[in-house]
């Protein structure tokens, strides 16, 4: 899968994809990425990317002539691409649609603003605006970067051998039950003991109730409708709570 960062900023993409799962991707040619620069595609001397907004107000605007340009530039690398412009407003991102990005396998052209937003005439030129989240950030360059990892973990061969994206949190609905690993007590706190005696199907069963504690207690609302072994599960998980409420104060 190809992505095309449409940026001002290429060196902040290059170095959030520079490290780790999203290199070696890259290294192996799982993914590939570019960056187009919207300011080399400027007539003037200054090289001017942005101006004032109509209608007043703080701030800068990104002009429609060199992102347009630049949106135009990526579309005969990819024809068939997706365009998406990364804005505030935009629907909110998730796991679903990084799947969905994943699964249909168009190509990605990343629209980032930075500081400022952009001429509304640019969304001419883009198919789809997303935003990563209900909290202001400087731009578009990180929000982007999100996106492609996300995307990324469905790639085939992109995570290890026996990880799968499919099997994740959100992907499964629930959140993550919790995990240890050597040494046994530290500090000391003790790994459970379950996890330790090597019954694979005791094993299965705790995690399966710790998932559904942590929805319970964190992410409620992510509880659709349980089947009955789940149902059992959590009305376990929820006796204990009760019982734990219930013990008079220790000491
Ligand atoms: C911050 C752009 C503020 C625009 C009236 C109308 C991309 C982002 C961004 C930024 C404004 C995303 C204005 C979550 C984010 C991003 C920079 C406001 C002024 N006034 N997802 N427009 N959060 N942010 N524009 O900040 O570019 S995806």
């Amino acid at each position: 899968m190809k992505f095309i960062f449409i940026t001002l900023f290429p060196e902040q993409i290059a170095q959030g994809a520079g490290h780790s799962i999203i290199k070696r991707a890259l290294d192996a040619g799982l993914l590939s990425m570019s960056c187009i620069n919207p300011r080399d595609f400027t007539t003037d001397k200054h090289r001017t990317v942005d101006d004032t907004p109509f209608g007043g107000g703080a701030g800068m605007v990104l002009k429609p002539a060199p992102m347009v340009a630049a949106i135009r530039k990526a579309k005969e690398q990819l024809p068939d691409a997706l365009v998406v412009a990364m804005s505030p407003g935009g629907k909110t991102f998730s796991q679903q649609l990084a799947e969905d990005f994943a699964v249909g396998g168009r190509d990605l052209i990343l629209v980032c603003g930075h500081y400022e937003g952009f001429d509304a005439r640019i969304f001419h030129w883009v198919d789809l605006k997303v935003s990563i989240g209900d909290y202001v950030l400087t731009g578009g360059e990180l929000p982007a970067l999100v996106i492609m990892d996300a995307v990324a973990r469905f790639i085939p061969g992109v995570l290890g051998k026996f990880a799968s994206a499919v099997e994740d949190s959100f992907s499964t609905g629930l959140l993550e039950y919790p995990q240890y690993t050597r040494p046994d007590v530290f500090e000391g706190l003790a790994v459970p003991e379950v996890l330790r005696n090597g019954n694979h199907a005791l094993i299965n069963r705790w995690r399966r109730k710790e998932a559904l504690k942590a929805t319970w207690l964190h992410r409620p609302e992510l509880l659709g409708q349980l089947t009955k072994t789940d149902a059992k599960l959590l009305a376990e998980v929820q006796a204990e709570a009760a019982a734990e409420a219930d013990k008079p104060e220790e000491k």
